[in-house]
């Protein structure tokens, strides 16, 4: 798929074709370091050309009707499955991930389509409750307009699709600027798609390029009636900045410093192995992982004592060449932040190494950190690497307060009393909370926004199904 007519191109008004600077940049494969592809460096000039081309389109397409729209999603979705395993050996290339997390990322797509094309053809507004007689009251979904859409390297697909399928199924027309890094499986395969599936031309627009040009520009333009960001605090907080000075609606996802809570009570194996998954995911390279472990002191050395067995025994290496547990990390400047910004700094700061703490090349070992307090880069940044820090604390209020003190997207609680884990679940201020389980998806992306801020609690009622790496290896067959 890789030497398709995408390679190299961006995709506007419904043609492959090279941006207005006719330059190029290459993309690797993130294991190997080997060059796998080029993507167009598109600029403001692009920008300005696939925004009027989804002005152009757009009328016609909320004019189409929803069964219409839907059937494009349709074909998009089985292009999708019909190439699916090409798809998620380049998004291995091209992430880094192993072999789960590009199924989860292009399966999680797929399946994103699929709900917005239903949604849409379901979901034409509502009859409201009467409120004067002899009116009736009703709502319709109306779309906005044209979408900006820039999105990350860590999920390039699913990221992308979670908000182009809706916004498209809608009615809207979209253009997309995908990661640098990962341009090819988030742009010109998604762009490949949907031309096979045949959306009218000036619907789906991707504009590839460097966050400082094409992004800037895309989230610049007035052209656009919203701008949908997935991508770092920084980066957000100056499209929030721009936003505010021109009323141009936004639509953020940034990072946070996710918490991990092990109160005296919990099962420490159970804990352990779910922190394998919630702090190593994609080498600890997603939103909600969780960047902080919140531990009292009861249950704390037996903790330690498990993540570092766990986390020593895990096979670093290519996803492509073998039995993996961890990938390559995405650059060298994400591994040169986390081992000397966050390891690094906090060990200078008092935090001790009990196991990973080096590198060969991209390939980060796994690291845990003990000792680590509030004040060091360990627990306050946001991590986007595979490190788990402790800290330990006395009571369960020091640990509500703790992970309290800074922003987060979604935590977990360990308790043997679930009444207890619901009672510090409502206390915690992150938008979803686990009870006994890893960071896992409710599939509850609210489409809906409005008035109140609501928050998702989750309770592992039955045993965990964990993958076997997950496990002791001193009890492993
Ligand atoms: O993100 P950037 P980076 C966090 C995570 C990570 C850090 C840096 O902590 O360590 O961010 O990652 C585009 N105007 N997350 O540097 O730069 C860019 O081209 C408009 C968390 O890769 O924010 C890409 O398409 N766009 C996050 C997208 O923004 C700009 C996932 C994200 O890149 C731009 C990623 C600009 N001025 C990083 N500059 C999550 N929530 O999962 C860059 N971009």
């Amino acid at each position: 798929m890789t030497s398709s007519p995408a390679a190299g191109q961006l995709y506007i008004d419904g043609v492959f074709c090279p941006p207005a600077s006719g330059r190029t940049a290459t993309v690797t494969d993130k294991a190997t370091g080997a060059v796998i592809g080029s993507y167009g460096l598109g600029d403001a000039a692009d920008v300005d050309r696939a925004v009027a081309a989804a002005r152009a389109a757009q009328p016609a397409w909320a004019a189409l009707g929803a069964p219409e729209r839907a059937a494009g999603l349709r074909r998009f979705a089985e292009y999708l499955q019909a190439h699916y395993e090409d798809l998620v050996r380049q998004s291995m290339r091209e992430t880094g991930g192993v072999r789960a997390k590009a199924d989860d990322e292009v399966s999680t797509g797929i399946k994103q389509l699929q709900i917005s094309m239903v949604q849409a053809t379901e979901n034409a507004g509502d009859l409201l409750p009467p409120y004067k007689a002899g009116k009736l009251s009703m709502s319709r979904a109306v779309p906005l307009g044209v979408i900006g859409v820039i999105t990350p390297w860590n999920y390039p697909v699913n990221l992308a699709l979670r908000a182009v399928a809706p916004a498209l199924a809608f009615g809207n027309t979209v253009v997309l600027k995908p990661a640098e890094l990962t341009p090819v499986i988030g742009g010109q395969l998604l762009a490949e798609a949907a031309d096979a599936a045949g959306l009218p031309p000036g619907v789906f627009n991707v504009v590839t390029g460097d966050g400082p040009e094409a992004g800037h520009a895309l989230a610049e333009h007035t052209g656009l009636d919203l701008m949908d960001f997935t991508g770092s605090r920084e980066v957000g907080l100056a499209i929030a900045a721009s936003a505010a000075a021109t009323l141009r609606p936004i639509r953020l996802e940034l990072g946070g410093s996710n918490a991990f809570l092990v109160l005296d009570d919990a099962d420490v194996d159970l804990a352990a192995s779910c922190a394998m998954v919630a702090s190593l995911e994609f080498q600890g390279q997603t939103c909600i992982s969780a960047s902080r472990h919140i531990v009292m002191r009861a249950v704390a050395d037996r903790y330690l004592d498990a993540l570092t067995r766990r986390a020593a025994a895990l096979r670093v290496g290519d996803p492509l060449s073998g039995e993996v547990e961890q990938g390559p990390l995405i650059s060298e400047k994400q591994r040169d932040r986390v081992h000397h910004d966050i390891v690094g700094a906090s060990v200078a700061m008092g935090a001790e190494i009990r196991t990973g703490g080096s590198y060969d090349g991209l390939f980060y070992r796994p690291t845990v950190l003990a000792n680590v307090t509030a004040k060091m880069p360990a627990f306050i940044e946001e991590i986007f690497g595979p490190v788990l820090p402790v800290t330990v604390v006395d009571t369960e209020e020091e640990a509500i307060a703790l992970a309290n003190g800074l922003p987060m997207l979604m935590d977990s609680v360990f308790t043997a009393d679930l009444i207890r884990g619901l009672g510090v679940a409502e206390r915690l201020e992150a938008g979803e909370v686990h009870i006994n389980d890893a960071h896992a998806r409710h599939g509850a992306d609210d489409q809906m926004g409005g008035f109140t801020r609501r928050q998702w609690i989750g309770v592992q009622r039955t045993p965990l199904a964990l993958p076997e790496w997950t496990a002791d290896p001193a009890g492993r067959a």
